[in-house]
């Protein structure tokens, strides 16, 4: 007998039969991915972690027990009547998912069938909002509640989509927060300095805390993906425009960042907001190298940082004066022609999840002026390994992991 699980079945649904579901099974959808044969979840994509309640984790399709990952359906299955291999969707988390890149993103991959897209998103209901503005299709999403900007948020995220009981197959460590024009750093629930706190710190607690869960997904190919940018990247024109990215020699962040025993920068300098955020990015792409180091042999899973482009157009410049977001646009479409749509960047981003061609580990992906990919060079400070190794030790003991 097949044991299937339920990832949280709404009220009223337990009546589902075997019959039903095996029916439901064998629909089979041709899809060029992997050159195999998908079909559709048994179960609408329907995991509530945020309406979890401990009677629902109880109840079990087929009234077997499923208690861990383990009774998932295989990632990978032969139907009975045909031979053919088929494959389940692909569970991936975006951070970040309720605008910009991390919306446009969610939107190319649950349109293209594939995916159950879990939007990890710290306002619940502007990402339902979002999700309706740009149609997404109501079984391929869920929110779920995650503030980077708070350890306890994360670890509680974490908690909640363990006890999905889903497989987590790609998660994109795409949220951002950007801080142009403040005089005066803001912090995290936890103290550090906002920029570096939300983009680095949050990101690589939930990165680190969800690695085993990734580990365990039977998925073919499984990814973390950490969003980095030119503007980190010194050795570009973009990355030359000052204040330029430089960690120094990380006395700020050894000091927790928090502006009361040391520096909110993290090299130990005083507060600037635009290279914070420029600072934050350097420390994506070098813990994407990091994890790639330690973890892509032993785990098989594919690190990938990359820059989608300049999407002129995005929430992350809501803080920048009106002035700045009125030219920006014009000026990278006309100008440096750097300019990207957030459409176009979601499915930049999109390729990086599930497209076959873009499996190698520890890549910086970019794409060139006929939109084709091509692995990137970082600059000497975003591929310095000595300085991954201490900024992956020192926001370790921030997060609290040493
Ligand atoms: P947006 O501001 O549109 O999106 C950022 C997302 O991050 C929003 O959904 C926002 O949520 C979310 N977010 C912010 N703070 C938190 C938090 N504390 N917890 C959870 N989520 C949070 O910006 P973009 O789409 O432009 O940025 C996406 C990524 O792309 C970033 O990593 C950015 O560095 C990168 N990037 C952007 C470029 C550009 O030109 N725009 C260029 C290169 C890289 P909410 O909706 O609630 O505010
Ligand atoms: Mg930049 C090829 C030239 C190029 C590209 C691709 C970008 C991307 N920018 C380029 C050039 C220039 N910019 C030049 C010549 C200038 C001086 C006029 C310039 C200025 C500028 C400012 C003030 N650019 C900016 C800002 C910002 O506030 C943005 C920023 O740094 O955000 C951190 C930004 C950006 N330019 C980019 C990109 C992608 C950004 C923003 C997003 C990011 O890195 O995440």
């Amino acid at each position: 007998i097949r044991i299937y699980q339920n990832f949280g079945l709404p009220d009223g649904n337990e009546h589902i039969s075997k019959k039903s579901m095996e029916k439901e099974s064998c629909r089979l959808k041709d899809s060029p991915f992997l050159e195999i044969h998908f079909y559709e979840h048994p179960f609408r994509f329907n995991f509530s972690p945020l309406l979890y309640r401990s009677k629902q984790r109880e109840r079990l399709t087929i009234g077997i027990r499923a208690q861990t990952n383990a009774t998932a359906a295989p990632a990978i299955n032969k139907t009975s009547q045909e031979g053919k291999k088929t494959l389940r969707k692909g569970n991936v988390v975006i951070t970040g998912a309720s605008s910009g890149l991390g919306l446009a993103t969610a939107k190319s991959l649950a349109e293209n069938g594939n995916w159950n897209v879990i939007m990890a998103c710290r306002d619940f209901l502007k990402a339902e909002k979002a999700a309706k503005s740009v149609a997404l299709p109501k079984e391929s999403y869920k929110i779920m509640h995650l503030d980077l900007a708070s350890l306890d948020s994360v670890r509680q995220f974490v908690d909640n989509f363990r006890r999905s009981g889903a497989p987590l197959d790609v998660l994109v460590c795409n949220a951002a927060v950007y801080f142009p024009t403040a005089s005066e750093p803001t912090y995290t629930a936890d103290g550090f300095e906002m920029s570096v706190g939300v983009n680095h710190l949050g990101h690589f607690l939930l990165a680190r805390e969800l690695l085993d869960l990734m580990q365990q997904s039977d998925y073919p190919s499984r990814r973390l993906i950490i969003v980095g940018s030119i503007t980190g990247n010194t050795n570009t024109l973009a990355g030359n425009i000052p204040p330029k990215a430089n960690l120094g020699d990380l006395r700020g962040l050894a000091g927790g960042l928090n502006g009361t025993s040391g520096s909110p920068m993290i090299d130990g300098d005083k507060f600037d907001g635009a290279k914070a955020y420029k600072d934050s990015k350097v420390c994506n792409m070098l813990m994407m190298q990091e994890f790639h180091r330690r973890y892509h042999e032993q785990t098989g899973i594919t690190f990938a940082s990359l820059y989608p482009g300049c999407i002129a157009t995005t929430g992350l410049f809501r803080e920048h004066i009106a002035l700045f977001r009125a030219l920006f646009p014009p000026f990278q479409k006309y100008i440096t022609k750097g300019f990207v749509s957030e459409e176009e960047a979601g499915k930049r981003l999109a390729q990086v999840v599930s497209d076959t061609s873009l499996t190698k580990s520890g890549v910086y992906w970019s794409w060139n002026k006929n939109s084709a990919s091509f692995e990137n060079q970082l600059s000497q400070e975003a591929s310095d390994a000595e300085k991954a190794r201490k900024v992956w030790e020192l926001s370790a003991k921030l997060v609290g992991l040493q």
